[in-house]
This record gives structure tokens, C-alpha cells and sequence, in this order.
């Protein structure tokens, strides 16, 4: 694994300043979901993705509007690189009218269908089968579009993942699995569950094509990204990517870490996905001071701004109860009726 920043090849200013600044609003965002949850003002539990935040700009940059992202309960950064606005992703987790589920839905069902990111599920592995559906209607439509799934390192000791890969790359399905290996399965350690930590080795014996990455790294994280993406969009079928990183919080925002080796916290911790990339943008010269500034003004401003937003919506009125929860729920009031 590669375990330095190398300088881009012909990645425009722009694309790094997104990346940043997409790094910096989960980040920001994160931090402040969490101190929410541990006050009791969210509606569910959030799950923090500290430590994800290279992979999730990395996918800002390669998903364009037709793809298709699943994702699971740990989701903050996978809705922002799908460009669902963090407005409406606050408004669902403080349960709000204004939210994507309209406040229903929670962090276990986060989706945005007007801009693909279509299905989030709290069941551990249950996403990769429903991506390998989208993956083979899309290939069925006659391709083009990608269909990108995320999930943990603990998802590759389910049976549906295993399912899913036979599928993928027996039909040479247009999908790509984004294992984030952040190296626990809530509270247990991969050592301790899985005989072989390098989790790429059980895509490999599928004969899917696989990638070990530095998933601190948003540049390695961006490449091993379009490669796997050029292969999706020429019809070359699945590509499975391990992103190596960490958990830098507890499972839960509320959740005790006190279990996790005091040193492995703190060398992570020095890897910090967004802080060690302003370093390396400065230390590079790749974008002036003063350019940096202004991005962290602009995510300071978009975080605070939504959380306000968020919490100036309404609850959902009682009558919403089963609104939008049958698909013809008209039974269901004929019962109030008798
Ligand atoms: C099928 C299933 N089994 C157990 C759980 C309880 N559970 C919730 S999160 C979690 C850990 C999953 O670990 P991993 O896949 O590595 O994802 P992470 O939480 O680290 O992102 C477990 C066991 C669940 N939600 N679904
Ligand atoms: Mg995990």
C-alpha cells in the first residue's frame, strides 16, 4: 500500500478544492451529528464516518448524476459525494418533514432517488445484492451507468456478500464493491473475526479484479476509483476495492471507544483524512493559503447553515403516520372507517 500523498497527474485545482472542501463538510458535519446524538436532539442513533472522508471524495469525483450509490447506517460522507444537500440529510436525522424520508426514514434509510443514491440498509451486507439488481437492469438497459456499493469490512463475512459476488462476476455485472475496512465490526477487532485480514482475497477468488488502497490516501483512493469506474463504463464488469483505514470514533456517536488500543487511535489519528490532505495541498503548493481559507469558510458556513435549517423544520404531523408507508395504503384506512 502506497503510504504517501503522491502529487496528481493532471487533476484540475477545482477537483482538489472539491475534494477538500467535501472533506472538510463531512468532517465538520460529523462531529457536530455526533455532540447532536450524545445531547438526545437527533431523532436515531448516528453512526460517524471519521476516518472514511479520502474514500468519500474520492467517489464525489468519479460518480456522475446516472450512476447508482448504496450505502449502509454509516452513510454522512456516501450522501454527500452523491450530492444529496446536507440540508435534507440533517432534516431526516432530526426527523424532520424536510428530510429525504420526510423525516421517516432515519440514518438506517437515508436515500435520495432524484439524485441516486438510491438505497441505504441498517442489515449488515444486505446492500450488495440489491446493487447487484440495480447493476443487472442497468447492464439489461444496455449499460453506461455505474451502480458503486459501500460497505464494512464486517459485510465480507456475511452470506449475501458472497452471493453477490458469485453474481457480479459470473454476469460481469457493472458494479463496483467499496469494502471501507475501517478494521472493526462494532466492537470486535477484523483480527478476531476474519482468518485473513486482507479482505481483497475473498473479491479474488470470485476472479473479480481487486485493489488494496490506502484509504487515508484521497489520491490513491482516486485513482484505484477511475480505474475501477473506466472498467464499469467499457463494459469490463466488477472490480472489488479494499479501503484501508480506521474507525476514528466509537461505532455509534454515542458510543464508548475506550476499548481500542490506545496506540492504533493515535496513529490513525495522525492520518486524519482532511487535516493531512490541507498539509499536503500547502506543503505541494497545489493550492495557495488563501484559496484554502476560503473552502473552509464556505464549509463552515454550508454545515452551520444546514443544521440551522434543520432544526427550524417541523415534525411530521401525526396524520403522516401512514403516508408514504404502504404503497396503496387505502386498507389501512378503511380499517379507521369500521
Ligand atoms: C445482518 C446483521 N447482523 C448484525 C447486525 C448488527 N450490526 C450493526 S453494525 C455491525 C458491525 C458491522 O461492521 P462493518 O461491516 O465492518 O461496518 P462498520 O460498522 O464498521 O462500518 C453489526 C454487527 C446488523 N445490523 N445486521
Ligand atoms: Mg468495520
Amino acid at each position: 500500500m502506497d503510504q504517501t500523498l503522491e502529487a496528481p497527474v493532471g487533476l484540475a485545482p477545482d477537483a482538489l478544492a472539491r475534494m477538500y472542501h467535501l472533506m472538510l463538510v463531512t468532517t465538520l458535519a460529523d462531529k457536530k451529528s455526533a455532540a447532536e446524538a450524545k445531547a438526545g436532539r437527533l431523532q436515531a442513533a448516528f453512526y460517524p464516518v471519521r476516518g472514511m472522508e479520502a474514500v468519500c471524495a474520492a467517489l464525489g469525483e468519479v460518480l456522475r448524476p446516472e450512476d447508482r450509490l448504496i450505502s449502509t447506517y454509516r452513510n454522512l460522507g456516501d450522501a454527500l459525494a452523491k450530492r444529496v444537500p446536507l440540508r435534507s440529510i440533517m432534516a431526516e436525522l432530526y426527523g424532520r418533514t424536510e428530510g429525504t424520508s420526510k423525516g421517516k426514514g432515519g440514518p438506517m434509510h437515508l436515500q435520495d432517488q432524484s439524485v441516486g443514491f438510491t438505497a441505504t440498509t441498517g442489515i449488515v451486507g444486505a446492500g450488495l445484492p440489491i446493487a447487484v439488481g440495480l447493476a443487472m437492469a442497468a447492464q439489461m438497459d444496455g449499460g453506461g451507468s455505474a451502480t458503486v456499493v459501500t460497505f464494512g469490512d464486517g459485510a465480507t463475512s456475511i452470506g449475501a456478500y458472497h452471493e453477490a459476488m458469485n453474481f457480479a462476476a459470473l454476469w460481469r455485472l457493472p458494479v463496483v464493491f467499496v469494502c471501507q475496512n475501517n478494521q472493526w465490526g462494532e466492537h470486535t477487532k477484523i483480527t478476531d473475526y476474519a482468518p485473513s485480514p486482507e479482505l481483497a482475497q475473498r473479491a479474488a477468488a470470485y476472479t473479480i479484479p481487486t485493489e488494496r488502497v490506502d484509504g487515508f490516501d484521497p489520491m490513491a483512493c482516486l485513482r484505484a476509483l477511475q480505474t475501477a469506474m473506466e472498467r464499469v463504463r467499457r463494459d469490463e464488469g466488477p472490480t472489488f476495492l479494499e479501503f484501508v483505514h480506521y474507525r476514528l470514533t466509537g461505532h455509534t456517536g454515542t458510543a464508548d471507544y475506550s476499548y481500542v488500543p490506545k496506540h492504533e487511535l493515535e496513529a490513525a489519528l495522525e492520518r486524519d483524512p482532511a487535516p493531512t490532505f490541507r498539509r499536503w495541498l500547502i506543503d505541494n503548493s497545489l493550492l495557495p493559503e488563501e484559496r484554502i481559507a476560503e473552502i473552509e469558510k464556505q464549509a463552515e458556513e454550508y454545515v452551520e447553515d444546514a443544521f440551522a435549517y434543520a432544526r427550524s423544520c417541523a415534525f411530521p404531523p401525526p396524520e403522516a403516520l401512514y403516508t408514504d408507508v404502504f404503497a396503496d395504503d387505502s386498507w389501512v384506512r378503511s380499517l379507521s372507517d369500521e
